[in-house]
Formats: structure tokens, C-alpha cells, sequence
């Protein structure tokens, strides 16, 4: 049975635990603790959740995960057939994880009441108003991210966007939603998924468990 490591804190460990879902694949959760043990840093030298324990050993990253997944469970589709549009596909996503989110994530501490200096909120605001544009112009939202069929784009974008919306908001004044049109009509859509369903309430049971 494949066994999740992580956090359902974690906006990338949820993506991940979505895309199990959706495609009917059984799995465990292990939750890790911060600071990591010496066990968990075996698995995952970099420290980082999710990490997937598969029959053949340990994977991090999301994205390496979400590729696992896809060619060892093709049943249920989440990623196009056609090559360009599979590479399109990554783009997608790549645009969200390191031009949305990692972005956003340089503001996370103003989530927690910390100050953001100045300069960084400037910085998140320039690259933002850059990647929403990049984003609207890649994005489809038809009903989909990437066009007609439900993809681990939708999961994963929708995961890329949950904090950065907050950060984008606190340091930058920024609309994330607003600023790429189609996506708030999107992200509603996708979070009525009973996969996301499931993942949302379980992160909130979490939350509760942890005050
Ligand atoms: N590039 C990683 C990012 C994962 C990530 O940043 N995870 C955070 C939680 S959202 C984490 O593990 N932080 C703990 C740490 O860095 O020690 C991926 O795609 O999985």
C-alpha cells in the first residue's frame, strides 16, 4: 500500500492527497512532525512533505510524485495524452508553482502577523502582476484549467493559489483571483469536488486538532 508522509497543512502534500483520491488509489497518511525525525530525513533528505513510499522506495516532490502516479495508475487520466499538450500542461503548472506560489511564499510570514520588509513586499508585487498575466494568458478555465478535461492542473493549481491568495492580498494589495480572469468561478468549481471536499475537511479537522 503506498504511504503518504506529511501534513495536511500542507498545501502540496493536499495536492497530492486529492490526486490519490481522485483516482481511486488506496493509500495511508503518516503524519510527520516539524522538526523532522531522523527517520523522515531518509526518506526525504531535503526535509520537505509530501514524500510518497511506493513499493520500489520513497519519492518527494510533488510534481516527480504526480508523474509517478499518472504512468502507474493511468485508469483514471489526469494529465492530456497528446505530447504538446502534455508539455503545456507542465508549464501550467511549473507558472503556478514557481511564479504564483514561491512568490506568494516570500509573504507568508505577514499569515502569521510577522512584518514583510518593504522591498519584498514591492519585489512580490512586481512578479506577481508579471505571473497573473503569464497564468491568464496560459490558462483555459473551460471548464478546466488546461480545456474540457478535469486534470492534476485543477487540483494542483488550486493548491498553488490557497496561501497565495492570502499573500498576495496582505503584502501586495493584489486580487489573485481578480487579476486572472475566469479563475474565481474556477476555483469555486474545483473545491466542490468531493475529493477536495474530503482534503479541505480534513485539513480543518487538523487545524483544530493542533490549537
Ligand atoms: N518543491 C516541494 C515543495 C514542498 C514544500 O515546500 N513543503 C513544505 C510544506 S508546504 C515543507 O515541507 N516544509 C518543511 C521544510 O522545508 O522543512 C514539492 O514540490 O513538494
Amino acid at each position: 500500500m503506498l504511504m503518504l508522509h506529511g501534513r495536511p497543512r500542507s498545501n502540496y502534500y493536499n495536492a497530492v492527497k486529492a490526486v490519490l483520491i481522485e483516482k481511486g488509489i488506496e493509500f495511508t497518511e503518516v503524519l510527520e512532525t516539524v522538526p523532522p525525525t531522523d527517520a523522515f530525513l531518509e526518506l526525504s533528505p531535503m526535509s520537505k512533505v509530501p514524500c510518497l513510499v511506493t513499493p520500489s522506495g520513497p519519492i518527494t516532490e510533488t510534481s516527480a510524485i504526480l508523474e509517478y502516479l499518472e504512468e502507474t495508475y493511468p485508469d483514471v487520466p489526469m494529465m492530456p495524452t497528446d505530447v504538446y499538450a502534455r508539455a503545456k500542461h507542465r508549464e501550467l503548472c511549473k507558472t503556478l508553482e514557481l511564479y504564483i506560489e514561491w512568490v506568494a511564499r516570500r509573504g507568508y510570514g505577514a499569515l502569521r502577523g510577522e512584518d514583510v520588509p518593504a522591498d519584498e513586499k514591492a519585489g512580490i508585487e512586481k512578479a506577481l502582476t508579471q505571473s497573473t498575466r503569464a497564468v491568464s494568458h496560459l490558462a483555459s478555465f473551460s471548464p478546466w484549467i488546461a480545456g474540457e478535461d478535469f486534470t492534476y492542473a485543477d487540483i494542483f493549481g488550486y493548491f498553488m493559489l490557497i496561501y497565495s491568495i492570502m499573500s498576495a492580498k496582505a503584502n501586495a494589495g493584489i486580487d489573485l483571483l481578480g487579476a486572472i480572469p475566469g479563475s474565481a468561478d474556477w476555483f469555486s468549481r474545483v473545491q466542490e469536488r468531493p475529493s477536495m471536499r474530503r482534503v479541505l475537511d480534513d485539513a480543518k479537522e487538523y487545524a483544530k486538532s493542533q490549537r
